[in-house]
C-alpha cells in the first residue's frame, strides 16, 4: 500500500530531489526512517550550515535541493542562512518535521507553535498539510514555487504521525517554467536607448549568471563598447571580472555610487537590484540628467527601485535579445583598467599579498566560495573571476556562509563530474559561526582548500565604527583561536602561516592536496577605510 512516505519519496525521486541536507531530530525519524537506497543524506552538524551546504549546492548545479530540519529550533538555527538562500534564490525546499497531530492541542515538547511563521518573510511558501495524504502534494507543490523565477526557499511542516498514513492518490509530477521570457518589444526602448546613447554602461548582477546570461552580457557589452560595473553586494559576479570593458564593483553607498556612473547618459542595469546599499551615504541615486533601465525577473526587485524603468525579463535571455539589437558601436573602447603592480613583500602578509599568492597558485579552473569582509574589495581586485559559475558567496550580509557554501560547491563539482578545485577563503570572525562545516567536507573528503585570513579581530565593524563615529565599540576583537587545532578536531589537516617567504610554497601544498585541507594566514590587522 502506498503510505505518504513511499509517495513522498517517488515525487522527490521523479523531482531529482535525491540528495537531502539536513540535521535530523525524532521528528524527522518517522519521515527518514528505512532510507532509501538510492537517496543520499548529507549530515551537518548544526542546521545553518545545513542550509548553507544546499543552498550553494543549488545554486552550483542550477537544481533545487531538499534540506531536512528539526522542528522549531532547527528553524531558529537555520534562519540566517535561509535569508541568504532568498537573496541568492536557491531553490530550497525546507522541510521539518511536527510533532504528532495527536497532540498538538496539548502543546508537547517539540511542538512548533507556529511552524509557518518562523522562516518567515524569507521564504516564497510556507505550508502544514491540511490533511497526512497531502504531504506528497506540498512537496510538488513546494518544488513549482521554488524554481519558479526568482527562484527561492520554501518550507513544509510534516506532522510526525502523517508518514505512515495511507496516501491513495500520488500527486501528479508535473512540470514548471523556471524562466521567464524577454519579448524584444517589451525591450523595445531600451535597446532604443542604448543604440543611441552618447555613453552608456551596463550595471550586471548575479542573476546574470544564474540565468546563463555570462557570455551574452560580453557580446552585449563588446557591440557597445561600453564599460561594465558589478552591482553592490551581489554573491556571484554576471561578467568575467578580467575583461578590458570591466571597472569593479561598484560601492554600496548612494551618493558614492552615483558618482561612479557619472558622464553616463544610459544606465543597464540587469540581473540585480536597484541597488543594495550599505551604509548610509546620502546623494542622489543616480546621475541628474541620466536615464536608468532595469531589467529583472523579480517583481519584488523591481517594486523596490526608488528610480528608472522596470522591465520584468529572464536577465540571461534579455542579455541574448540585447546583444542581437542594439546597434553596434564605433565609439572608442573605455580605456582598461590599468593592472595592478605585483605587491611587495613585507614584514607581515598583508591581504593584498595574501590574495595576489592565491591567484599565483591557483589552477586556472578553480572556483572560489568566500565570505571576508574588509578585505573583499582586495580579494575581488587580486582574485578576478573569468568564467562563469566560478565564484559564490553570500549576497545578504548574513555570517556563516562560507565554510559550509564551500562543502555545497564541492559535492556538486563531484556530482557533475567537473571536479574543479574549490578555494573558500572566509574571515576568522565569518568561520566561527558555521565551524563545523568542515567535519562533512572531512567526512566526504572533498578536496577544498580553506584559508582563513586571521587578522585576530572583526575587522569591518572596526572600519563600520570609523564610518560610523561610534568609538569605544566593545566586543571587536578575536584573540586565542586557533583554526590548525580546531581543524584538527574536525579531522582536517591544517597549517598556520605568517612568514610572507613562506606562504607561496603552504599555499602550493595546500593547492595540490587532494584531500581537505585549511590553512590560517596571520595577515596584517591594518582597519581599511569602509569607503
Ligand atoms: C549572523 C551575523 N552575526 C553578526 C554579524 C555582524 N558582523 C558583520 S561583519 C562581522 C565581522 C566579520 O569578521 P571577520 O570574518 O573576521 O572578517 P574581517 O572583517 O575581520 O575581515 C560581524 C560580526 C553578521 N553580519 N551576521
Amino acid at each position: 500500500m502506498s503510505t505518504v512516505q513511499s509517495v513522498f519519496f517517488e515525487v522527490a525521486r521523479r523531482l531529482g530531489l535525491t540528495t537531502i541536507f539536513g540535521n535530523p531530530g525524532s521528528t524527522e525519524e518517522t519521515l527518514l526512517k528505512n532510507f532509501p537506497a538510492d537517496f543520499r543524506y548529507v549530515l551537518a552538524l548544526q542546521e545553518a550550515p545545513a542550509v548553507a551546504m544546499a543552498d550553494a549546492y543549488a545554486q552550483a548545479t542550477g537544481e533545487a535541493v531538499l534540506v531536512n530540519l528539526h522542528t522549531a529550533a532547527g528553524m531558529g538555527n537555520a534562519l540566517g542562512n535561509i535569508e541568504s538562500a532568498w537573496y541568492n534564490r536557491a531553490p530550497l525546499i525546507i522541510t521539518a518535521g511536527q510533532q504528532t497531530r495527536e497532540m498538538l492541542l496539548l502543546e508537547p515538547y517539540l511542538t512548533n507553535t507556529q511552524p509557518l511563521e518562523i522562516p518567515k518573510p524569507y521564504v516564497k511558501w510556507a505550508y502544514e498539510p491540511a490533511r497526512a495524504e497531502d504531504v506528497p502534494g506540498a512537496l510538488m507543490r513546494a518544488y513549482a514555487m521554488a524554481v519558479q523565477p526568482p527562484a527561492g526557499p520554501v518550507f513544509l511542516s510534516i506532522p510526525m504521525d502523517d508518514i505512515d498514513k495511507p496516501c491513495p492518490q500520488p500527486p501528479e509530477i508535473r512540470t514548471i517554467g523556471r524562466r521567464l521570457g524577454a519579448d524584444p518589444m517589451y525591450l523595445a526602448p531600451v535597446i532604443e536607448a542604448l543604440s543611441h546613447a552618447r555613453s552608456p554602461v551596463l550595471v550586471l548582477g548575479g542573476a546574470v549568471d544564474q540565468s546563463d546570461g555570462w557570455h551574452d552580457a560580453v557580446r552585449l557589452a563588446e557591440r557597445l563598447r561600453c564599460k561594465v560595473w558589478a552591482a553592490p553586494g551581489e554573491g556571484r559576479p554576471g561578467f568575467p571580472e578580467t575583461h578590458p570593458l570591466y571597472q569593479g564593483v561598484l560601492v554600496g553607498a548612494i551618493g558614492p555610487l552615483c558618482k561612479q556612473l557619472e558622464g553616463h547618459d544610459v544606465i543597464v542595469v540587469i540581473g540585480a537590484p536597484v541597488f543594495r546599499y550599505y551604509p548610509y551615504v546620502p546623494g542622489n541615486y543616480i546621475p541628474p540628467g541620466s536615464r536608468l533601465f532595469h531589467i529583472t525577473d523579480d517583481p519584488g526587485e523591481a517594486g523596490r527601485a526608488p528610480v528608472g524603468e522596470s522591465i520584468l525579463a529572464d536577465p540571461g535571455r534579455a542579455c541574448t535579445i540585447l546583444a542581437e539589437h542594439v546597434e553596434a558601436s564605433g565609439r572608442a573602447r573605455p580605456p582598461a583598467r590599468a593592472a595592478l603592480p605585483a605587491p611587495e613583500a613585507g614584514t607581515r602578509i598583508t591581504a593584498d599579498f595574501l590574495y595576489h599568492a592565491i591567484d599565483e597558485a591557483r589552477p586556472d579552473d578553480s572556483v572560489i566560495v568566500q565570505e571576508s569582509l574588509s578585505t573583499l574589495k582586495t580579494l575581488r581586485q587580486r582574485l578576478p573571476t573569468h568564467s562563469p559559475r566560478s565564484f559564490f558567496s553570500m549576497s545578504g550580509g548574513v555570517l556563516g556562509y562560507g565554510l559550509p557554501a564551500a562543502v555545497g560547491v564541492a559535492l556538486a563539482e563531484h556530482d557533475k563530474g567537473t571536479h574543479r578545485k574549490i578555494i573558500s577563503i572566509v574571515g576568522d570572525g565569518a568561520a566561527n559561526y558555521v565551524i563545523q562545516a568542515l567535519w562533512t567536507a572531512a567526512q566526504h573528503e572533498l578536496p577544498i582548500l580553506f584559508i582563513i585570513p586571521r587578522n585576530g579581530a572583526y575587522n569591518i565593524l572596526k572600519s563600520f565604527a570609523n564610518q560610523l563615529d561610534t568609538p569605544n565599540v566593545p566586543g571587536l576583537d578575536l584573540p586565542g583561536l586557533d583554526f590548525v587545532a580546531l581543524a584538527a578536531g574536525y579531522g582536517v589537516k591544517a597549517e598556520r602561516v605568517a612568514d610572507p617567504a613562506a606562504l607561496a610554497e603552504v599555499l602550493r601544498e595546500g593547492m595540490a592536496s587532494g584531500e581537505t585541507y585549511l590553512i590560517e594566514v596571520e595577515i596584517d590587522p591594518t582597519v581599511p577605510a569602509l569607503i
